[in-house]
């Protein structure tokens, strides 16, 4: 008989009294206060609360349906997550926005006032970290059981600070005063081992028994994913770090060694105290090695525990699982899933080799061999003894493996080994990703065929069918329904209904509508309303924005160039009639990238020099919004009129704000580069500005003796620029930025400034004919659908993962 039969929670009502009713009983039993004495956050927190019931509910009827179908489940594992401010979506998700709106004003307050005070769990860096808050929405969208693991950072992304010095630093104490969406789950505990050795098992060949000499414990909570227009929600898992009891030393602490006493503990729990604030680079640090394991080791415990609750034995492990390594930061997962199999669980190597290798797919998210991970062979020994060994094994049969298809070719074995040797040797975390994975993927058409060409070549010469592309995308509810509501709204009117927000695609109806005057000035009345919103400048000025990571690779130095090409022809020329810009740029340096920071300075330098400048100012103005986040993009992206996407061609392995900018009607000014290939195929060439070399001219530039003099002398307006810096009109950071530039160009920004400046005159030409931008700005939003994150995860679902929909049952 089952016992729960016809008793069961009181489920939250879907009315207004309802819903009102659940708020108060919420504040006075959980929050512990009353109507009167309600402040703004203990509202905040309360509402929350009513909300995320709502989502519970349906949580647990997805529970349900997930226990009952038994099916292959995806597992995500990524070190970043940027999810975004949670409020507002959620109470999209939930269908509660109005009945939410009414409720709290009973406790004296707006719901604008309380989305001011929703958390940003800013665990993530840029692009690979948003890709993870993308993916995992789309897949509760798509119905797909999925659980995202992660890192429960103490301080995220740092808090950037802009002053006429450039870019410092503030902690990010994101959750300083409780996170409301997060549940604690202390029961499902891991225990991780660090350091220590391995020691033989007698009669055992292949098993060993490892003897960590530090145990940290990992406490994981979790964060509800609701789906969109479904009744699925998923979780993303997130672990914390602490001392066990044994690390907190009684007796020291009694001699009033009152540090040392809790040394232990802090050392523990300093895993998981920081996001590293690195983009793209690996710093090499043990404690990055130490979270990567850490991450790696809890979830897969904890995959395994999910696993025994449904299924018996090893055989469907693969069938029922899925793990898909989000950049090689959890790529240790590989060694890790090797040694539980054979050391813990006593498979056979061979069996568990099969295992490991069928549950594994990887995604590579960049080309520049600077971020390739790899770690020092000495260090990987002492923190993971036995992961060491393990890869030495798996290394040695896949080196047979290439011997036996290329025999005698000896250099191919060494450019393809898990372990380089020069200059010291290392572990190479990518070639270990290929090697035991099912699948591996670029995230954009042009980075997958690079990859296949350069960095990874040997590999997809040996296992051709392996590689894949995938391309990137973002949710079209964070980004256009909850970033741009009024936007929505029309794109809603113009298609007769919201069916686009689950269906992306539909966009292209737009297309019918973009010869209509009347919708066409709508349109532009949304874009201007935006920019007042956003106050960053005159509202009828041409909105251009930068907005992305620091990276010279990006290219933030050829747009300050332009801005100061455009400086002096405004100087040379006062009275012409110049089409005035706000230069928009935000985005944050890791903070020892001192190129980078110095760029930002550089910024902060020309903003203000033209600012005072009576001449210039009218028509030029630069502006830099200080610590640009999710919560600031959603403000930038639906006020943006151009959107800059300038990296050298082949370094840019996707991007995902090129896709944001276009949805929401930017044009595009951009380099044949990652995802912006894809974009310009789509929306059309006559409504993209193209400039610059492709990656193949830019990959030999260089070897073809490329020389940055050679442009500076061959072009004035380039020179006039470069002498402005060179003299210190903007101060040091100009003039070192002009050597940099001027010495070896690493990446070729002047070789490309002329064709860049052509095409910003013919995006001054297009914007001289207001009707013909609005008709270029509707057709990029109605031929942007593919960009969808809901694609992207159907492409995984159906090419990757092989996983199939799980519908979740609608209430009673
Ligand atoms: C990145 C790439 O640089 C970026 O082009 C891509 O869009 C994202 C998501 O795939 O991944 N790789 C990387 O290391 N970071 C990125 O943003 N940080």
């Amino acid at each position: 008989m089952d016992l729960r039969q016809g008793i069961g929670p009181r489920r939250p009502g879907k009315t207004a009294d309802e819903f009102q009713q659940d708020l108060l009983s919420n504040l006075f039993y959980r929050r512990g206060t009353t109507v009167e004495s309600a402040s703004a956050r203990d509202a905040y927190e309360t509402l929350s609360l009513t909300v995320r019931d709502r989502l519970a509910e349906r949580r647990s009827r997805t529970a349900a349906a997930h226990f009952a179908t038994n099916p292959r489940w995806v597992y995500y594992l990524s070190a970043e997550y940027l999810l975004g401010a949670q409020l507002e979506q959620n109470l999209l998700y939930s269908d509660t926005g109005d009945l939410a709106a009414e409720a709290v004003k009973t406790l004296g307050f707006s719901l604008e006032d309380l989305e001011e005070l929703d958390i940003e769990p800013g665990l993530g860096n840029g692009g690979l970290g948003r890709l993870a808050a993308c993916l995992v929405d789309s897949m509760a969208t798509r119905d797909i059981p999925a659980v995202g693991y992660g890192i429960r950072y103490d301080f995220g992304i740092f808090h950037q600070i802009i002053t006429e010095e450039g870019q410092t630093e503030r902690p990010d104490d994101w959750a300083f005063h409780g996170n409301p969406w997060e549940f604690p789950a202390p029961d499902d505990r891991q225990t991780v081992g660090f350091y220590g050795h391995t020691e033989p098992i007698p009669g055992a060949q292949t098993r060993k028994r490892w003897v960590p000499g530090e145990i940290v414990l990992g406490e994981p909570s979790h964060m509800l994913v609701p789906g969109y227009g479904t009744e699925t929600v998923n979780i993303v898992r997130l672990w914390r770090a602490r001392g066990s009891e044994a690390s907190f030393d009684l007796s020291r602490f009694s001699a009033g060694q009152y540090a040392e006493a809790v040394q232990e503990a802090v050392r523990a729990e300093n895993i998981s105290k920081v996001l590293y604030p690195d983009d793209s680079t690996e710093l090499g640090r043990e404690l990055r090695l130490k979270q990567q394991y850490f991450l790696v080791s809890c979830s897969l415990r904890d995959i395994i525990r999910r696993f025994r609750l449904r299924n018996e034995g090893w055989a469907e492990f693969a069938d029922k699982t899925v793990i898909q390594l989000n950049d090689t930061h959890p790529t240790i997962a590989i060694a890790e899933l090797m040694r539980l199999l054979v050391d813990e669980y006593e498979l056979e190597w061979d069996e568990a080799w099969s295992i490991t290798r069928r549950t594994f797919a990887y995604t590579c998210h960049t080309l520049l061999p600077e971020a390739l991970e790899t770690w020092p062979v000495h260090m990987f020994e002492r923190l993971l003894p036995r992961h060491l060994e393990i890869i030495y094994l798996i290394n040695m049969l896949f080196l047979k493996e290439v011997e036996a298809r290329f025999p005698g070719d000896h250099d191919r074995v060494r450019r393809m080994s898990i372990i380089g040797e020069e200059p010291e040797r290392r572990v190479r975390m990518a070639h270990l990703a290929v090697v035991g994975t099912e699948a591996v993927n670029g995230v954009a058409e042009l980075h997958s065929k690079l990859l296949r060409e350069t960095v990874l070549n040997d590999f997809a010469e040996l296992w051709p069918a392996k590689f894949q592309n995938v391309t990137n995308g973002v949710s079209p509810r964070r980004f256009v329904k909850i970033a741009n509501p009024r936007l929505s709204d029309l794109i809603t009117e113009g298609l007769g209904g919201d069916d686009w927000l689950g269906d992306l695609e539909r966009l292209a109806g737009l297309e019918a509508l973009a010869g209509d005057a009347s919708f066409l000035e709508r349109w532009r009345a949304i874009k201007r309303a935006n920019k007042v919103d956003l106050a960053a400048g005159d509202p009828d000025s041409l909105t251009d924005v930068m907005i992305k990571r620091f990276h010279e690779y990006k290219r933030q130095q050829l747009k300050l160039l332009h801005v100061i090409a455009m400086y002096h022809r405004i100087r040379a020329d006062p009275s012409a009639d110049w089409v005035p810009r706000t230069v928009l740029f935000a985005g944050k340096a890791a903070p020892a990238y001192h190129a980078a920071k110095e760029i930002i300075r550089l910024i902060a330098m020309i903003a203000a020099r033209i600012a005072a400048d009576p001449v210039v100012s009218p028509y030029l103005k630069v502006v830099f919004p200080e610590n640009y986040n999710v919560t600031l993009a959603e403000r930038i992206i639906p006020a943006a009129d151009l959107s800059e996407q300038i990296s050298l061609a082949g370094k840019e392995a996707s991007g995902t704000g090129n896709m944001k900018l276009a949805l929401n009607g930017a044009l595009t000014i951009g380099t044949l580069d990652g995802a912006n290939i894809e974009i310009r195929a789509r929306v059309g060439a006559e409504n993209f500005f193209l400039f610059g070399m492709d990656a193949y001219q830019a990959a030999n530039a260089h070897q073809q003796g490329y020389s940055p003099w050679a442009y500076y002398e061959a072009d004035g307006e380039l020179r006039a620029a470069l002498d402005t810096l060179r003299a210190g009109t903007f101060g040091e950071a100009g003039q070192r930025v002009a050597a940099s530039l001027l010495g070896r160009d690493e990446y070729l920004t002047l070789a490309d400034f002329r064709s860049y400046v052509e095409s910003q005159d013919e995006v001054d030409r297009a914007w001289r004919d207001p009707q013909r931008w609005a008709r270029m700005s509707v057709l990029n939003t109605a031929h942007s659908g593919f960009f969808s994150s809901d694609r992207t995860v159907s492409d995984y679902a159906a090419r990757i993962w092989r996983v199939a929909p799980v519908p979740v049952p609608k209430e009673g």
